[in-house]
């Protein structure tokens, strides 16, 4: 097959990120069919210029809707703020492209549903942002539970906790409105501990959560709006509309137990995006800031040398790694980007959908919903209410 013409909209984390899997693909992976980098599309003329000259796109377009009914373009990637997504994608599929969109999928389950329907009428591929699910050391995690080696699943505990919004004159940057980002750490960091916990473990039965704004008032943002944002003490203030911190308890359809936790004001933790799970033969702990890394424990390990060890996932024997360095020599957070793509691009080549795609946005969505509901009405939620 040939290139693969990707037209990406949104330049700044997500948008580097992206990119700069686009480049390394072909360079690491020679036998995937390549992306070709045509267009980058942002509403900042000067902007996007510069995102184009330094991530290598091709072109730069200035608004999407041009962007996408381009006819040297298979592919739209969208990595706009959450609120875009859903018209932007059920434009792309109306044109005839494949689509990848960031997490969340949609601000809620009725506008993820209206998205997937739209690239499923059109008969496009479809793919959603879970990036830690392509960790070598996940993909481990994966084949341990699949293969039975930690026998039937008890428990399944997982946190992802970040600590950047914790100083209150940090500004009401678009995270932090609703209108915008859906939902707070629930939707930003909940989503993807949900998705790892539906891709290790299997679905969601029922839910109770609770959730808290810490800090309810913030400075209006002046010029930066990213994570390292700077707020200014006399800016006039607005209303924070999302979750500082969400916490839940689960029951997944196999019997397994979970609790899960989402939270920004967790002082120390950069980027803690972590899970356990204990079966009847083993346990598996794994910690994103370590990311080559599975602590694996079995049962039938022998008496004298029974406890936790550490797996390097970075042999021959684990996910993506012979495509990389020797042994030993570990990865980092863009790879689980690269691999992703890898995933996007197979597809498409294959004609098969990628895994994880809009389903799994949306499922994901239902959880993050279910989890609102019981806190809203105070009582267990059980997903089938929502679906
Ligand atoms: C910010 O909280 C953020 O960048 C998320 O938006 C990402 O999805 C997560 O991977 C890391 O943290």
């Amino acid at each position: 097959m040939s290139n693969i013409r990707v037209g990406m909209i949104g330049y700044k984390f997500m948008g580097k990120a992206h990119s700069n899997a686009y480049r390394a693909l072909p360079m690491f992976f020679p036998n995937v069919t390549r992306p070709q980098m045509v267009a980058i599309c942002g509403r900042d003329a000067a902007g996007v210029e510069q995102a184009r000259a330094q991530f290598g796109w091709e072109s730069a377009e200035t608004d999407w809707r041009n962007l996408i009914v381009r006819d040297d373009i298979d592919v739209v990637d969208i990595n706009a703020p959450s609120d875009a997504h859903k018209e932007i994608a059920i434009a792309a599929a109306a044109a005839g492209k494949h689509i990848f969109c960031e997490k969340p999928l949609a601000l809620n389950l009725a506008d993820s549903i209206d998205m997937l329907n739209a690239a499923e009428k059109a008969g496009v591929k479809h793919m959603v942002g879970f990036n830690y699910r392509f960790a070598p050391a996940v993909q481990l995690a994966k084949k341990l539970v699949s293969e039975g080696r930690l026998g039937k699943i008890f428990h399944f505990r997982g946190f992802f906790l970040q600590d950047w919004i914790v100083d209150p004159q940090f500004p009401l940057v678009w995270r932090l409105q609703k209108e915008i980002a859906g939902s707070g750490s629930h939707g930003d960091l909940g989503a993807h501990v949900i998705d790892m916990a539906r891709f290790l473990v299997g679905e969601f039965q029922e839910v109770i959560g609770m959730s808290e704004t810490f800090v309810k008032e913030r400075p209006l943002p002046t010029t930066m709006t990213g994570l390292s944002a700077k707020g200014d003490a006399d800016a006039p203030k607005g209303q924070v509309t999302v979750d500082d911190a969400t916490l839940f308890l689960a029951r997944f359809a196999n019997g397994a137990l979970g609790s899960i936790e989402a939270t920004r004001f967790a002082p120390g933790h950069r980027c803690t995006n972590s899970f356990e799970i204990n079966g009847s033969k083993g346990s598996i702990k794994f910690d994103f800031e370590r990311v080559n890394e599975l602590q694996v424990y079995f049962t039938d390990d022998a008496d004298d040398v029974q406890g936790f060890r550490r797996v390097l996932a970075t042999d021959a024997a684990h996910a993506y790694s012979e495509n990389w360095w020797p042994a030993g020599h570990t990865i980092g957070y863009e790879h689980t980007f690269t691999h992703e793509m890898v995933e996007f691009m197979n597809a498409i080549a294959e004609d098969r959908q990628p895994v994880p795609n809009f389903v799994d946005g949306v499922e994901c969505q239902a959880v993050l919903e279910a989890v609102d509901k019981s806190i809203e009405e105070r009582r267990w939620v059980a997903i089938s209410e929502l679906r």
